[in-house]
């Protein structure tokens, strides 16, 4: 598959603000700073959809996504950044959690980790929150330009193992600087589509 058409359809804080709930959605979640704006914009192959920033946290909303005018891509808000106050703590869970567990088009959340750093305990946790609504079994590994293809089979078998993943579960190796892996994560999001 490949995203011939993008553009940013809604932008919300909370479900009255989600658009209809008529196409299907794949959503992406990850710690600040992943590389999730800049895994969106390869994917898009648009070099600004998502913002790239260099100072993380930044984005503090659900962005809806309609790609070909047939599914969304939704950009959910990353975690893990530490300036947060405790009271936007709290509206980060909450418009979380609105999101995965009423949102009935939503047919999977793909999860990003850094592939050079074993997952963090606010990665498995997400993790997990992913496989109590059923939502869990696709991570991408960002950044995998940073390490060796010796490192890289290590690596995904250190994530693989922290989020505690089943052998059907997939990890896919990506890096935006090098424009490598996008094709896998196309052909899931489209097999993910045909499938539900
Ligand atoms: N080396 C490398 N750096 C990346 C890659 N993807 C993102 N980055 C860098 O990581 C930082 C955060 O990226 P961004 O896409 O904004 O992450 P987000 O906060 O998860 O949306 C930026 O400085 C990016 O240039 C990648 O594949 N390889
Ligand atoms: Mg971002």
């Amino acid at each position: 598959m490949k995203i011939k058409t993008s553009e940013l359809e809604s932008v919300a804080v909370k479900p009255s603000q989600y658009p209809p709930s008529n196409l299907p959605e794949i959503a992406f979640a990850g710690r600040s700073n992943v590389g999730k704006s800049s895994l969106l914009n390869l994917l898009t192959g648009r070099k600004n959809l998502a913002r790239v920033s260099g100072t993380p946290g930044k984005t503090r909303t659900i962005n809806f996504y309609l790609c070909n005018n047939e599914f969304r891509i939704v950009d959910l808000p990353g975690y893990g950044y530490a300036k947060l106050s405790r009271k936007q703590s709290a509206e980060w869970g909450e418009m979380i959690e609105n999101y995965l567990e009423k949102r009935e088009n939503l047919l999977k959340v793909i999860q990003l980790v850094d592939i050079r750093h074993k997952p963090s305990a606010q990665d498995i946790q997400m993790y997990d929150y992913l496989k109590y609504y059923g939502l869990d079994g696709i991570v991408v590994a960002t950044k995998s330009d940073k390490i060796s293809n010796n490192e890289r089979t290590k690596c995904i078998r250190e994530i693989r193992k922290t989020l505690d993943m089943n052998s059907d579960d997939v990890v896919i190796p990506v890096s935006s600087l090098k424009r490598t892996g996008e094709k896998d994560v196309l052909e899931i999001i489209e097999k993910i589509i045909a499938d539900r």
